[in-house]
């Protein structure tokens, strides 16, 4: 492996702010002489075996700023293959900031977002999937999405890939050996055998697209809009869902103005309630303000409760349902609550502009009937429209390149057999490229842009 050490860079990998410790990463070709000239123990870094943690003093301009570890990871034998050194210090602004400086000073450079990983990728250390996965597992905080990216940072994606690359990879080589041996006759390899596996190719990448939803919800959660009349019991509800009074509730009608949010975990997915403003025609202008921002609230959930008040009227109920339902996209799902079921003698089943009666969910936040039953709901839908099966968390980058593949290949899957061998064999090695540039096999600077503007700084 030979590994290419650039201009040495330093940053904190530890959040700013009070905390026991603080961690700072320097990687580069001066690392170790660099820490050597502000770095006082009894053996020093350029002196010390790889993987070491040695303790001293740390001085700047000859003062005394804290007593630190620092651990030695030489190349190639570090995260980013190049020498490393981890300072472990107090936590904290300021210690920190002065190792930080006293660092600068002497000739490092403040790492950018991503550039530690960035380092590691370009010295072959990690593949891009595996890059993405790291990005993933920092930012995301479901324990769902958190199982995916963990088989993608076990390299379980790249094998897959892989796998379908190098049957590709055979298949062009057959098809080339075959235009060499033309004149003769020769056929390497029969066109059932091409459709056969152009065919396992395409299902692979189409059932792998398919879990691009699911890649959304288990990244980013799902966002739950509670819509209603005034006083229709919307705030109730929100705080039934998080437990505890986060929004206002009173039976003023218009209390809430502003938008309310709030999440929970439902199977190990981020749920995001939305409590908003109650529709209405008013005279004041915050009130119609709040009214628009409910409508916007709307447009961007994943499931929109409409919460009616069980004891007003169906004709209301039926009229909020059919305003909600002419905005509606496909994916996203109208759920009517009924609310305040404690207030009637018995919840009859209601059928509104052709919804589903499973779409429907009596709830009294009085009594807490019915409150498990809408977490259950949103739970089957998370359920339904999510898989933990996959090797990968579907990016927007990956969708585009697995995207090509798959228009590629389907329109060669329907070819007849008296394509071009030449033609069919440019197509694959196309395919192939796009396979390349998901993994990092083939790279460019704007790719690496890409994945890296994702990473923090100090990753
Ligand atoms: N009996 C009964 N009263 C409820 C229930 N849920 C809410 N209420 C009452 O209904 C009134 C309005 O409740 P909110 O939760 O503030 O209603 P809202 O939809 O948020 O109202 P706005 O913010 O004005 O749009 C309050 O007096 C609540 O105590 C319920 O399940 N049963
Ligand atoms: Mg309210």
């Amino acid at each position: 492996m030979i590994i290419k050490q650039e201009h040495s860079i330093c940053a904190l990998a530890t959040p700013i702010g009070v905390a026991g410790i603080a961690v700072i990463r320097v990687s580069g070709k001066d690392t170790f002489s660099i820490v050597d000239t502000l770095f006082r123990s009894s053996t020093s870094v350029s002196s010390s075996d790889t993987h070491r943690v040695l303790v001293g003093k740390w001085m700047y301009d000859g003062v005394f700023v804290d007593e630190v570890t620092v651990s030695v990871f030489r190349s190639p034998k570090s995260y980013t293959g190049e020498d490393v050194c981890e300072i472990g210090c107090h936590g904290g602004h300021l210690v920190s900031r002065s190792i930080l400086d006293s660092l600068l000073a002497a000739g490092c450079r403040t790492a950018e977002p991503g550039e530690f990983t960035r380092r590691a990728f370009v010295n072959g250390k990690i593949d891009l999937t595996k890059a993405e996965s790291i990005a993933d597992i920092i930012h995301n905080n479901s324990p769902r999405s958190i199982s995916v990216s963990k088989k993608q940072y076990n390299q379980a994606f790249r094998k897959e890939v892989s796998v379908i690359r190098a049957a590709l990879i055979k298949l062009a080589g057959l098809l080339e050996l075959g235009m060499d041996f033309s004149e003769e006759g020769i056929e390497f390899v029969s066109f059932n055998e091409i459709q056969e596996q152009l065919h396992s190719v395409l299902k692979f990448t189409t059932e792998l697209l398919n879990t691009k939803e699911s890649a959304r919800i288990l990244r980013n959660g799902i966002t739950v809009s509670l819509y209603g009349r005034p006083n229709a019991g919307k705030s109730s509800i929100l705080n039934a869902l998080v437990q505890k009074e986060r929004a206002i509730v009173s039976n003023v009608a218009g209390t809430t103005r502003d938008y309310i949010e709030d999440s929970i975990l439902v199977e190990g997915v981020k749920v995001t309630i939305v409590d908003t403003a109650g529709i209405r025609i008013s005279a004041d202008d915050i009130e119609n303000k709040g009214v628009q921002n409910a409508k916007q609230q709307v447009l961007e959930s994943d499931i929109v409760c409409l919460v009616h008040d069980s004891s007003d009227s169906e004709a209301s109920l039926r009229d909020m349902a059919s305003e909600v339902q002419l905005v509606l996209e496909p994916n996203q799902v109208l759920l009517i609550v009924l609310s305040k079921s404690d207030l009637i003698e018995e919840a009859n089943s209601i059928i509104v502009n052709g919804i589903d009666s499973t779409n429907v969910v009596h709830v009294s936040t009085e009594d807490e009937t019915g409150v498990r039953q809408l977490v259950s709901w949103i739970s089957d839908f998370i359920e339904r429209n999510t898989s933990s099966e996959t090797s990968v968390l579907l990016n927007d980058r990956i969708i585009g390149e697995l995207s090509s593949v798959r228009d590629i290949l389907s329109e060669l899957t329907i070819s007849d057999s008296t394509i071009d061998p030449e033609f069919l064999s440019i197509d694959i090695r196309q395919c192939i490229k796009h396979l390349n540039y998901i993994t990092g096999d083939e790279w460019s600077e704007d790719i690496l842009d890409t994945v890296f503007s994702n990473f923090c700084i100090g990753k």
